[in-house]
């Protein structure tokens, strides 16, 4: 097994991590449009905000102290306008964000998707599939939110600190000194406060998972737990993780909830700055009282984002550390892939040679060695072996999902890594052991075989694979949906349908990983039959478990630990007496009594009565 740790979620990134950062605006460039569109929007928003508070302090100074109603009328329209404004900005830019958010979203999982097509087995092997989900759904949605609301959160801070700056400028400079002052002081408490929250909560995350996996290991192990009397040592271990988390918590929440007052506490200093200076200049008349009272609400507009800083931040984190996972995926690199200059031959018949081949899935974990075998075009080798012994992986390097690590496969006389991966693949056919479907009707599911197919052709293949019978008896026929991956179907009408899949691709090459666990003995004839239409057309591998289609095969190929044990026919095994006859005595003997009885006819008699 790879390290499992390499993929556990890191829920915090690092903000100023500049080339995460710079990727991220990549996305965003094209819509550069939108973007200036709603910083636009905001910074208008900002202004009138700014102005409105402006108002306020005009209809004290101008309306109500001098008991004045002159100026009231063009102040009300100005209101007016300030609202209408108003409305109109923020109707852009919740549009444009929205529209953004999800255009970047949509991208970025056409992408993803896209690349993980590219992407060979060997990734699959070692990535788990809700690692690759969480990259697809949640981790793009958040990258769409840092884009939109993070820049939005950011913008907004900015312009509405300037706005409130300014208009303090305009109507008192000295006054607005005194209130910027306390400004820095308060972004220095914010951030400091914002760091070791952050930090408390990322610790209480990691022991979490730590405590999840310990959970699930427990809950699903319960038998083996109970078994072993493990309980006492296992609530021990439990507990040390549990009060770690607490401690962690704690400690991030006591935080959390010392924030706020801080801030306030500052504010009120700041305030009572504006009130004591403001108050002294009020006196000496170099301020009005409605300078005064928009000073104060001039306080409390830049203290918005100050406070909303360390949740804002919290989720840009976030963010981050969702696109250095999902560009981390990006980035990953196929194992396999083309080689220059690489061609189809525009066919795969021929003898296929493995020539002195070595594979592994993982270093120093040899699966063959100096593996050597010839399957002559339009043979069928059958090949049998205990669990483990390779026979998975020698179709698998046939496919190309792998390749060679020494030596080579040759097809048709040549090295097949000359050949485009699509050459090879398009013109292989296959039964899994566990046949996969697609959710959809089965006339989809068998032409997914070959699309240009018709749907008489699509018939016939069902016919000669034998799924015709009962996909008759279902109520809507070939138009039947499968439902998820093929839920709605036994195993061995899925597999079915995957042979009639690979009838219609009309394939050079036929791989059929027979499934272990045993279908009723008219499927199995069925399959049989449908089997036979392949075998004859194309090289055939099959990774046999049943009697039937061992003993129809051409040779028998006996795998033992990457090794050939034996090959031959199968008189040619049976009189040989070893490792194939014992296998055949042993494990088949009673499964070749149940196929004698229900269909082959004893046209031969038994195999061991020879
Ligand atoms: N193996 C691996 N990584 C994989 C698949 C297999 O390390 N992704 C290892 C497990 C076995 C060896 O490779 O030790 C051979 O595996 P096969 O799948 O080729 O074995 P079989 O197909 O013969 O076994 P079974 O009959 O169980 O299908
Ligand atoms: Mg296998």
């Amino acid at each position: 097994m790879p390290d499992p740790t390499w993929f556990e979620e890191e829920e915090f990134g690092d903000v100023l991590d500049g080339r995460t950062l710079r990727r991220i605006l990549g996305l965003v460039r094209p819509h550069w449009r939108h973007v200036a569109g709603f910083i636009l929007a905001i910074t208008i928003i900002s202004i009138l905000e700014s102005w409105f508070t402006f108002q306020g302090k005009r209809i004290v100074d101008e309306v109500i102290v001098p008991q004045d109603t002159s100026a009231l009328r063009e102040i009300l329209i100005t209101y007016l306008i300030i609202v209408f404004g108003f409305a109109l900005g923020v109707f852009t830019f919740i549009y444009l964000t929205g529209l953004l958010g999800q255009r970047i979203q949509y991208e970025l999982r056409q992408r993803l998707f896209h690349h993980l097509q590219t992407l060979s087995l060997a990734y699959f092997d070692r990535t788990p599939v809700g690692w690759i989900m969480s990259r697809l759904t949640s981790d793009t949605e958040r990258i769409a939110e840092l884009v939109t609301w993070g820049l939005l959160d950011t913008t907004w801070a900015v312009t509405n600190m300037l706005a409130a700056a300014s208009f303090m400028m305009i109507i008192n400079w000295r006054l607005a000194l005194v209130v910027l002052a306390v400004m820095p002081v308060l972004i220095a408490v914010a951030l400091w406060f914002r760091q070791k929250i952050v930090l408390q909560f990322r610790l209480s995350r990691r022991i979490n998972s730590i405590i999840t996996g310990a959970l699930n290991e427990n809950i699903t192990g319960v038998r083996v737990v109970k078994a072993l009397t493990r309980e006492r040592a296992n609530l021990r271990e439990f507990r040390v993780h549990t009060d770690d988390m607490y401690r962690a918590s704690y400690r991030a929440h006591w935080l959390a909830a010392l924030f706020l007052p801080l801030v306030q506490l500052i504010s009120a200093l700041a305030l009572s700055l504006i009130v004591l200076r403001g108050g002294q200049l009020a006196l000496e008349g170099a301020l009005t009282i409605g300078s005064i009272q928009a000073f104060i609400s001039y306080l409390i507009i830049m203290l918005w984002p100050i406070q909303d800083l360390a949740r804002v931040f919290a989720s840009l984190q976030q963010a981050v550390a969702s696109a250095e996972r999902t560009f981390s995926l990006i980035d990953t690199q196929p194992d396999l892939a083309d080689r220059p200059g690489a061609y189809d031959p525009g066919t795969l018949k021929g003898d296929i040679e493995f020539d002195d081949v070595d594979f592994q899935y993982e270093p120093e974990k040899p699966v063959l060695q100096g593996f050597s075998l010839t399957v002559r075009q339009g043979e069928t080798i059958a090949i049998v072996g205990p669990t483990g012994a390779g026979k998975t992986s020698i179709v698998n390097l046939v496919c190309r999902f792998y390749e060679p690590g020494g030596g080579a496969i040759r097809i048709n006389g040549v090295d097949y890594t000359r050949f485009t991966m699509q050459a090879i693949q398009s013109r292989i056919g296959m039964v899994l052991q566990t046949p996969q479907l697609f959710s959809g009707t089965i006339l989809e599911n068998i032409r997914y075989g070959s699309l240009g197919a018709s749907d008489d052709e699509v018939y016939e293949a069902g016919r000669l694979a034998g799924a015709d019978d009962f996909v008759q008896r279902l109520e809507k026929g070939y138009e039947s949906g499968v439902g998820e991956g093929g839920v709605l179907l036994s195993t061995g009408q899925k597999q079915l349908i995957s042979l009639a899949r690979a009838i219609l691709s009309q394939p050079d090459i036929f791989i059929m990983d027979e499934a272990t666990s045993s279908v009723d003995t008219l499927t199995e004839a069925l399959i049989q039959q449908g089997m036979e239409a392949l075998m004859k057309r194309s090289t055939t591998f099959v990774i046999a478990h049943r009697l039937s289609t061992i003993r129809r095969a051409d040779r028998i190929l006996v795998l033992q630990d990457g090794r050939i044990e034996e090959l031959g026919t199968h008189r040619e095994l049976l009189r040989r007496r070893g490792h194939y006859y014992r296998l055949y005595t042993r494990q088949f003997r009673e499964q070749a009594d149940r196929v004698w009885d229900s269909w082959n006819g004893a046209t031969t008699g038994p195999a061991l009565a020879e």
